[in-house]
């Protein structure tokens, strides 16, 4: 179209004053010289608008993303323009509503998204496809983890930023003593929720209470701890007094025993285990379960609809979480010393995974460019940053995935919620990191065993921190009391943790999204199978009308699935 209007332009530009005049020998070469100059300036002009119009469609498209990254820099401007205020609490609470509002919102999204996502995602695959691609999936979680844990690990023990007493490190808040096993068996038993309306807003969480208990001081003797025998005895009050006499010489005993009891907090396990299983069934119903999976196609077409409005407001509230965190920092120079050396490693670690492992990995596996993929994902990386959650920022990574990169949507339904909850690189590397550290600043030699303790407690940690009850820190107690680290020590990295949290969420959800990617490269050939299979199905349907129309009795030449290969 645009060569022929070109070629139109150019011919008009000869053609209609050659026809004019009678050609003359000189005058032709001056006007052909004339020509040539106006096709050269109409050719500028075009190039000019091209620019301009590429540009503006750039801006259109890239809109978020400016405004995004202009919240973010504006959000430091301001804080840092406020701090010589001295704000108080209350006012930095009040401050940071509308960042507030956005968590709240994104919150909302995440329950009707992760579950509408994963049963149509796993209704639209048969048990084949869905099988192999779970079990691509798990392997590049696990694999992920392990090399995180590594790097971690590996960071800590050459920076060794633990040097020095911890005499001068500063203590902050109070940590809860947890029991490793019961959190083991709370992880278990919220994979499994018994209400599933509960199931939305609380876990299970192990609580512990006292109970009296009777405890035999030392056993008197043989006869009175000797079961009576009826038949000796002369009466049954006889027995009654002796059995009196020797609970006397019992001592009641305060125990502490596990009770059931919950905690708030959206038990994520158990709704992703849940949506899975219930998607798989009805896919496994073909049409009779035509109907449910058109409901949660539907449902979840529904919430990105409303994830696109929500992202509009997303610039103005991460503008308002990231100043308000600034503003609400106490002691800047608590960053510095030994703790800073820390952060410094963590960092370390974080960037290496993020920015050469994981792209690494995506570039050896799909051989596309990884960086072009990931600036696709800038958005949901800086709402990471602002949110530090990655379940917040789930509704964000959708939309970046399946718009910026176009992953197929059967693969992020499935493999962005399942990520979410049981793949977190970023936490892994840290945990480790930081049990480490804290061997370090106890002058404590951990041994080659004590080590491999630590990675795989870690990587167990970040699996399962969404089906431990209040995980955070929990998980972290659970490290440190596998190789017998003093938990307490744990207040002294708390002081950093909301800024490296920050930084390990982004590390998550850049692992997550690339997951993505590389499961749907390798997934392409059951995804176009399963294509074809649904594409011949829709044209078995449609042949019916088709043949009552032709009415020649003659058979089709050619299936749509056919024409498509
Ligand atoms: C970080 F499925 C979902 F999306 F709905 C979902 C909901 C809740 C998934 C996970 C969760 C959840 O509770 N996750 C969770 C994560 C619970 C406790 C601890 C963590 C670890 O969080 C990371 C960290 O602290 O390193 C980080 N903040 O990725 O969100």
């Amino acid at each position: 179209m645009i060569m022929s209007e070109k070629q139109d332009n150019v011919n008009s530009l000869f053609l209609s004053e050659d026809l004019a005049k009678p050609l003359e020998p000189d005058s032709r070469a001056a006007r052909f010289q004339q020509a040539l100059q106006k096709r050269v300036t109409r050719a500028k002009q075009q190039t000019h608008s091209i620019t301009k119009d590429s540009l503006k469609g750039f801006l259109r498209r890239n809109a978020f993303v400016i405004f995004t990254v202009a919240a973010v820099v504006l959000g430091i401007i301001l804080a840092f323009a406020l701090r010589p205020y001295k704000m108080t609490y209350i006012q930095v609470k009040y401050y940071s509503f509308p960042g507030e509002l956005l968590m709240r919102m994104l919150q909302m999204l995440v329950l009707p998204l992760i579950v509408s996502s994963l049963v149509s995602g796993m209704a639209s695959l048969d048990s084949r496809a869905s099988g192999k691609m779970g079990l691509r999936a798990v392997v590049y979680y696990t694999a992920t983890t392990v090399i995180a844990v590594i790097i971690g690990i590996i960071m800590v023990v050459v920076v060794h930023p633990g040097k020095g007493t911890k005499a001068d490190l500063h203590h902050e808040g109070k940590i809860e003593k947890v029991q490793a096993a019961d959190a083991f068996l709370d992880l278990i038993r919220n994979m499994f929720p018994p209400n599933l309306v509960e199931a939305c807003f609380k876990q299970y969480k192990t609580q512990y209470s006292t109970r009296v208990v009777q405890k035999p001081v030392v056993p008197t003797s043989a006869a009175t701890d000797a079961p009576l025998p009826l038949e000796n005895t002369s009466s049954i009050l006889e027995n009654v007094t002796r059995a009196l006499g020797s609970l006397q010489e019992m001592l009641s005993m305060d125990e502490v025993v596990p009770v059931p009891g919950s905690a708030n907090g959206v038990n994520a396990l158990g709704l992703v285990i849940f949506s899975i299983c219930f998607g798989l069934v009805i896919g496994s119903m073909k049409q009779q379960g035509q109907a449910l999976k058109e409901f949660f196609d539907c449902l979840n077409e529904a919430i990105m609809r409303l994830v696109a409005i929500i992202i509009w407001y997303a610039p103005i509230g991460i503008m308002f979480l990231i100043s308000g965190k600034i503003l609400e920092m106490e002691d800047l120079a608590l960053m510095g010393g030994q703790l800073g050396m820390y952060t410094l490693t963590v960092i370390g670690g974080l960037l290496i995974h993020a920015l050469v492992v994981l792209p690494s990995l995506y570039f050896v596996v799909t051989h596309k460019n990884p960086w072009l993929f990931i600036s696709g994902l800038i958005q949901a990386l800086i709402t990471a940053l602002g949110t530090s959650s990655s379940s917040a920022t789930l509704p964000i990574t959708f939309k970046c995935l399946e718009e910026n990169n176009g992953v197929d949507k059967r693969v992020t339904r499935f493999v962005l919620p399942v990520g979410a909850t049981i793949n977190m690189d970023g936490t892994a590397l840290y945990e480790a990191l930081a049990a480490i550290f804290i061997a370090q600043v106890n002058n404590y030699e951990l041994n080659f065993g004590q080590i491999i303790t630590i990675s795989i407690t870690a990587t167990a940690a970040s699996i399962g921190a969404a089906g431990i009850p209040q995980a955070g820190l929990v998980t972290m107690v659970i490290v440190l009391t596998s190789v017998g680290l003093p938990t307490e020590d744990i207040t002294l990295i708390i002081a950093v943790d909301w800024f490296l949290d920050r930084l390990r969420t982004a590390t998550n959800v850049l692992g997550d999204s690339l997951g993505a990617g590389i499961v749907e490269h390798l997934s392409r050939h059951e995804l176009r199978t399963s294509d074809a299979e649904t594409d011949s199905s829709v044209t078995e349907e449609n042949e019916k009308p088709y043949q009552l129309i032709c009415q020649d009795g003659e058979p089709r030449k050619h299936r749509r699935s056919e024409t498509a290969m």
